[in-house]
């Protein structure tokens, strides 16, 4: 099967159909009008010969809708860039060996899910033992101090740590991205680092399932992970960065 790159479409049966499935909740009763409302609506978002494959009453005056239909848009895949980290991950044992080698002393990392957030399986994927897909975290590193403060944490109480451990990096998780809230947070860590002045000594990163590479950038962070990041990807930013940057 050949794929035109330059004009690539959703797929369901047949190569370029457009078929996709999507799913949605209106705020009505569960009735003949509802489904017909579903089908303006997906007819309105461009979507043709949309129907209601699955529709549900939610009990309270909300009912859950799952359409498919066919889009008409394609993309030039050719043309799509993305912001992400271009790095060559080392494994733990490169890690380990390159911290001894080029920075000769243990770096220590300091991470927290802040602010009102308590999603914490992320931050513990990276930094926990046993780690994460089959990948050690960064506790298991004998060349790293990681020290994981949980969920909740203020930002004034992680930087307060990372001063007191005097640490290279700082790992900052937020996954509740609810009406953005996310973003004052990581901003106001940004401005305590400044006013502390530490921001250039440490390596600041950002992660969650929403987070990406350019958006950490622009709330100048170092770099912004998403899902899928396993605790390598992030030891070998750190590490990198601290030679690249001198903080040794
Ligand atoms: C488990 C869970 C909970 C648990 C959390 C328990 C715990 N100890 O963590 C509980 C039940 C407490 C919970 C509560 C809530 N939750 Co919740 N929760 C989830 C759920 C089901 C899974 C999240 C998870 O564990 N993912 C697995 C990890 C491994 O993935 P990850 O976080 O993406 O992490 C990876 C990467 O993103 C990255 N990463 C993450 N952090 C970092 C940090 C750094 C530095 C780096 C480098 C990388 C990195 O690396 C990780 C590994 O690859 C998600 C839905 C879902 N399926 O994702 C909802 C979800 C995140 N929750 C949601 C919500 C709304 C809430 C509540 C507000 C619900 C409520 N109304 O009370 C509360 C908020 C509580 C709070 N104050 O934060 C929403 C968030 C929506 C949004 N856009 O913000 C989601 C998406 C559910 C949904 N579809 O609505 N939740």
């Amino acid at each position: 099967m050949e794929v035109d790159l330059t004009c690539v479409k959703p797929y369901g049966d047949t190569l370029n159909d457009g078929a996709i499935q999507l799913s949605f909740t209106l705020p009505i009763h569960h009735s003949d009008e509802a489904r017909e409302a579903a089908i303006i609506i997906a007819k309105r978002m461009g979507l043709e010969e949309p129907s209601v494959v699955h529709m549900q009453d939610l009990g309270t005056k909300f009912t859950f809708f799952v359409i498919y239909g066919k889009c008409q848009h394609s993309v030039d895949f050719t043309k799509v860039k993305v912001a992400k980290v271009e790095q060559e991950v080392m494994d733990y044992y490169e890690i380990n060996q390159y911290i001894r080698e080029n920075i000769k002393r243990k770096i220590t990392v300091v991470a927290a899910c802040t602010g009102t957030d308590a999603h914490t399986v992320g931050i513990d994927a990276i930094m926990n033992m046993k780690g994460y897909a089959g990948k050690y975290g960064l506790e298991r590193y004998p060349e790293i101090e990681a020290i994981n403060m949980g969920s909740q944490v203020p930002n004034e109480e992680l930087v307060a740590k990372a001063i007191e451990a005097n640490a290279d990096g700082i790992l900052v998780s937020q996954v509740v991205t609810q009406k953005n809230v996310h973003i004052p947070n990581m901003t106001e860590l940004v401005e305590i680092l400044e006013a502390e002045g530490m921001r250039d000594k440490i390596v600041l990163i950002a992660g969650g399932p929403r987070i990406n590479h350019e958006l950490a950038i622009e709330l100048g962070y170092d770099a912004g992970f998403g899902p899928g990041t396993t605790p390598p990807d992030v030891a070998t930013f750190i590490v990198k960065q601290m030679m690249e940057r001198r903080i040794k």
